[in-house]
């Protein structure tokens, strides 16, 4: 799915800023027919962001179901005889749309985009009002899952992973344009042979047949360095630059159709890195060459705007990870806003980029929301839920199968992974998600008691993504016995598989400014002390070709006897600022570049 752009057949307008805002809290909303009019109530928030942190009302924080956004906007009179189409680049977690009185569009699903065909209902030139539901419930049948409980005091939703559930519309929403007769999408996958580079493109087309394509593909200076034409084909380079991690070169890649007597019908240019990404017995290799990652699980999530993009804390973000060294970071636990991936492309961080399949797992919602149940049920994920996990996979791959930064794909977070149930739920899924892209390897990050006694589902994917907390959740101030422990359960992994593996999670949480003298948890030293036990042992274990600590940053959660006002493993607190850790990791990495 291609992302607007303006280019000299496109235009495109962000709706971003402040749009009407109301929480349904009756849930009269639909039945009452809001989109028909201004919406209740005088409260206005901004797009985007989460909504629950922006007023001082618990109501708002904790709201189950339903809120409405709408804006009323102009569209351009020079869009006459245009294709015009309004897309959200997500509405967390399922949203409606509608133009004045005509719903347009419906999505399922939090961190993906979709769009609405608006050319048969706008006038240019005259206004028309956008009205969106979104609605935060998660079901069992939701990605990620969760259940509402009827509560005395009204529903309390509650869900099996690690975060706050915030919601609302978290990226751009966008007004463009596209000619009638237009390029629809384009995939492209590239090799390296030596010197040269290849780079292997599709390209779909909507409307008049009596089109051609063609396709030039320019080097960073704008020197034209391969041509070609017709919907599928090669672009050799010959003195290729690859993209590396840490560097991060891209091709421009501009993709023309042309009618018959050559005139320009559309035109959308692609930044293309050329890399290869391959698994190699226990290597990893970008370019051919081993790779060792360094870097974080991270969060969309910063004081006030929630899981809100917001383009200064993400140049902050990189701008940190450049400072400690480090070299990837995984889009724990959702697809990130395409504006990290393209900024990722552009300085070469390499992305582990994950699905919002997190907490499909019995054990984890024991202890996160106090819930007994069997993790694949008839009542809990079931056949209906895998449906739309995969169709989150696929959403996922669509989006981002272009981004040179993306090297492997996580289907999930720590699901259950140890039944007979969990391995006939993710074997049509691995397969689903190969077919979409055979150029990536697969992993899911595998849960602390899924060990490789009782796995049954990792030989299905090509690397191990362990998430470990010995020293924390296991052996706390115990980190002789956490070393040995960690150390035992590496090595039993690689006796079982030939695969490379990374450490997706470790760390301990710690509260800033906490010190003490003896060893003691929640202190900055204590968290120091895990990262360098678990170093230690890395360093020890060939197979390791990963280190991605829990979590850059703080973050938002559910309320729980063992979350201090949110998530503390951060090696920065939420607002970004470094504990002891973050010069220990700093050390390493600037070393190991
Ligand atoms: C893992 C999860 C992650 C949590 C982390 C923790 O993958 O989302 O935040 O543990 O407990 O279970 O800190």
């Amino acid at each position: 799915m291609l992302r607007p752009r303006d280019t000299p057949t496109r235009e495109c307008t962000p709706l971003n800023g402040l749009w009407r805002f109301a929480v349904d809290t009756d849930g009269v909303g639909r039945t009452d027919g809001w989109w028909r009019r201004a919406l209740p109530g005088r409260r206005e928030a901004p797009v985007p962001a989460s909504y629950n942190d922006l007023f001082p009302d618990p109501a708002v924080h904790d709201h189950v179901g339903d809120v409405w956004y709408q804006k009323v906007v102009r569209v351009p009179s020079r869009w006459e005889d245009r294709r015009i189409v309004l897309r959200f680049d997500s509405a967390t977690h399922r949203a409606v749309v509608w133009l004045d009185d005509t719903e347009v569009a419906a999505h399922e699903g939090g961190y993906t985009p979709f769009e609405a065909d608006l050319t048969d209902l706008v006038e240019p030139g005259a206004e028309h009002r956008v009205t969106v539901v979104v609605d935060n419930t998660l079901t069992w049948q939701s990605i990620p899952p969760g259940y509402v409980e009827q509560t005395p005091d009204g529903p309390r939703q509650r869900y099996f992973h690690d975060f706050f559930n915030y919601a609302g519309l978290h990226r751009s929403v966008w007004l463009y344009t596209t000619p009638r007769t237009h390029i629809d999408d384009i995939t492209v996958t590239t090799r390296l042979a030596g010197s040269t580079g290849t780079v292997d493109y599709r390209i779909h087309t909507v409307g008049d047949e009596e089109h051609e394509v063609r396709v030039v593909l320019r080097d960073a200076d704008g020197t034209e360095v391969a041509q070609a034409a017709g919907p599928t084909g090669e672009l050799t380079v010959e003195d290729v630059h690859p993209w590396r991690p840490g560097e991060g070169y891209l091709y421009q890649l501009r993709a023309e159709l042309r009618g018959v007597g050559e005139e320009l019908a559309d035109v959308y240019e692609l930044p293309v890195g050329v890399r290869t990404v391959a698994v190699e017995g226990s290597r990893f290799l970008i370019n051919g060459e081993p790779f060792y990652f360094t870097g974080f699980g991270k969060h969309e999530d910063s004081p006030v705007r929630g899981k809100g993009h917001d383009d200064a804390f993400m140049v902050h973000d990189f701008a940190l990870l450049e400072w400690l060294g480090a070299n990837s970071f995984r889009t724990s636990h959702y697809p990130y806003a395409e504006e990290v991936l393209e900024y990722a492309d552009r300085h070469g961080i390499v992305v582990i980029g994950e699905t919002a399949a997190v907490g499909l797992n019995a054990e984890l919602g024991a202890t996160l929301a106090g819930a007994v149940f069997s993790t694949f049920s008839d009542d809990t994920v079931n056949a209906a839920t895998q449906e739309v996990h995969r169709q989150a996979v696929q959403e996922m791959i669509e989006r981002d199968k272009n981004h040179p930064s993306v090297v492997i794909w996580s289907i999930a977070n720590e699901p259950e992974s140890t039944t007979a149930a969990s391995r006939s739920y993710f074997e049509p899924l691995v397969d689903h998600a190969r077919r979409l892209d055979p150029s990536r390897p697969l992993g899911f990050a595998n849960f602390m008691s899924a060990t490789p006694d009782n796995d049954v589902v990792c030989d299905l994917f090509d690397v191990l993504m362990l998430n470990r907390y010995y020293g924390w959740y296991k052996d706390l101030a115990d980190l002789a016995a956490a070393e040995r422990h960690l150390e035992a359960e590496l090595l039993a992994w690689t006796r079982k598989h030939d695969k490379p593996i990374i450490m997706t999670e470790y760390g301990a949480d710690t509260i800033i400014g906490l010190r003490t003298i003896v060893p003691t948890p929640w202190t900055e030293g204590y968290q120091a002390d895990v990262l360098a036990m678990y170093h230690r042992v890395f360093d020890r274990v060939e197979a390791v070709v990963g280190e991605q600590i829990w979590n850059f940053a703080d973050f938002a959660t559910a309320p729980g006897v063992l979350r201090v006002d949110g998530n503390k493993k951060g090696v920065f607190t939420r607002e970004r600022r470094p504990k002891t850790s973050a010069w220990q990791l700093r050390s390493r990495w600037q070393e190991q570049r």
